[in-house]
C-alpha cells in the first residue's frame, strides 16, 4: 500500500496525481541533492558534515575557493566522489528509470545533482545542469599546443599539467560559473513542453535551476513537489506531497 503523506497547503491526493501522470503526454521531473539522499549521499546543504562542517558549501563549490586552497577544495571533492562511487540508486532512481523504459521519451529528467544515480537507474538522458562530479577537466585552457598531456600528481592534491602547471579540476558548474551550454536551453524547453513537472528534492534555492518551476507551471504544467520539509518554491506548486524521493515516486508512477 503506497505510503499516504501528509499533504501539505494545497494539492490532489496520490490517487488523482497518479491519474493525471497516466494521462500526461509529457513529464519533466528536476531533482536536487535530496533525491540522492536515500541512497546516502548527503544533501549538498548537509555535505558538510564532520570534518566538512566549518566550511561553505558555496565557497569550497567556486573557482576562488579552489584558487584559495586547490588541495582543500580538491579532498572535499575527492570525499564526495568516493561516496558516489559506494551509493547505489534509491527506489525513487529506479521508478523514474523504469518508467523512462516503459513509457520511451514521455518523461525528461532534468538535474542539479553531480552524481550519475538517475543514470545508472535507466534515465541516460538526464539533463545534467551542474556537470558531472566523476568527470575531470582543466581549470584553463592548456596553454600548450598540442595541450600537454603529462601530469604531475602529489597525493592529496589535484593533478597539474607538467608543462604550464595547469590545475585539473572537478567537471562540475561551480557558483558563478555559466551552465553548461545547452543544458539550461533544453531543461526550459522541457519545462515549458511538459503537461506534469515534478519538482523532487530541491531547497530551491539555486539559481537558475530554481526557475524551472515557474516556468513550467507558466507553461500550463501541472507542478508537484515532493519534499519532506518545505521550499522556495513551494508557491510554485499546485501540489505538495509532504514525503520522500524513495518512498513517493514509485507510488506515483506505473
Ligand atoms: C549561473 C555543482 C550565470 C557543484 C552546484 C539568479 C540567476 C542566476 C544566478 C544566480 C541568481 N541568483 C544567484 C545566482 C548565483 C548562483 C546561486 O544560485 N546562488 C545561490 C546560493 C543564491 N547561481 C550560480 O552561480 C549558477 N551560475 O547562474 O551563471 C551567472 C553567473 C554569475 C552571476 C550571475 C549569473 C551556478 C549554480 C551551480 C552551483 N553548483 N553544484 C557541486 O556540487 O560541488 S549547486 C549545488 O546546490 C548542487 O548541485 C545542489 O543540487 C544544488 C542545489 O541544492 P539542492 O539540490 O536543492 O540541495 P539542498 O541541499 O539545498 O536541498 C536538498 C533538499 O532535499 C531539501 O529541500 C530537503 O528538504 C530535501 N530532501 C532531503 N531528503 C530528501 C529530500 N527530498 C526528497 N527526498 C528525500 N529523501
Amino acid at each position: 500500500m503506497p505510503p499516504t503523506p501528509e499533504m501539505s497547503g494545497h494539492g490532489a491526493p496520490i490517487d488523482e496525481l497518479r491519474e493525471r501522470l497516466r494521462g500526461a503526454g509529457s513529464i519533466c521531473v528536476l531533482t536536487g541533492a535530496g533525491m540522492s539522499a536515500e541512497s546516502g549521499i548527503a544533501t549538498f546543504r548537509d555535505a558538510l558534515t564532520g570534518l566538512w562542517s566549518r566550511f561553505d558549501p558555496a565557497q569550497l563549490a567556486s573557482e576562488e575557493g579552489f584558487r584559495a586552497d586547490p588541495a582543500l577544495v580538491w579532498g572535499w571533492y575527492a570525499a564526495r566522489r568516493d561516496g558516489v562511487r559506494r551509493a547505489a540508486p534509491n527506489a525513487g532512481h529506479v521508478a523514474l528509470g523504469a518508467f523512462a523504459r516503459r513509457h520511451p521519451g514521455r518523461l525528461t529528467v532534468v538535474s542539479q545533482n553531480v552524481d550519475d544515480l538517475h543514470q545508472r537507474a535507466g534515465n541516460a538522458g538526464t539533463i545534467r545542469l551542474h556537470g558531472d562530479i566523476l568527470e575531470d577537466r582543466w581549470l584553463e585552457a592548456c596553454k600548450r599546443r598540442p595541450a600537454c598531456d603529462t601530469l604531475t600528481a602529489t597525493p592529496g592534491t589535484p593533478p597539474r599539467c607538467a608543462e604550464c602547471g595547469n590545475f585539473v579540476r572537478p567537471g562540475v558548474v561551480w557558483f558563478g560559473e555559466m551552465l553548461p551550454a545547452g543544458a539550461l536551453e533544453a531543461a526550459d524547453a522541457a519545462a515549458e513542453r511538459c503537461d506534469v513537472m515534478l519538482v523532487v528534492g530541491t531547497s530551491g534555492a539555486v539559481w537558475p535551476a530554481a526557475g524551472l518551476a515557474g516556468r513550467a507551471r507558466r507553461g500550463g504544467a501541472h507542478v508537484v513537489i515532493v519534499n519532506p520539509q518545505p521550499s522556495e518554491i513551494d508557491d510554485e506548486a499546485h501540489t505538495v506531497l509532504r514525503g520522500t524521493a524513495a518512498q513517493l515516486l514509485p507510488a506515483l508512477l506505473d
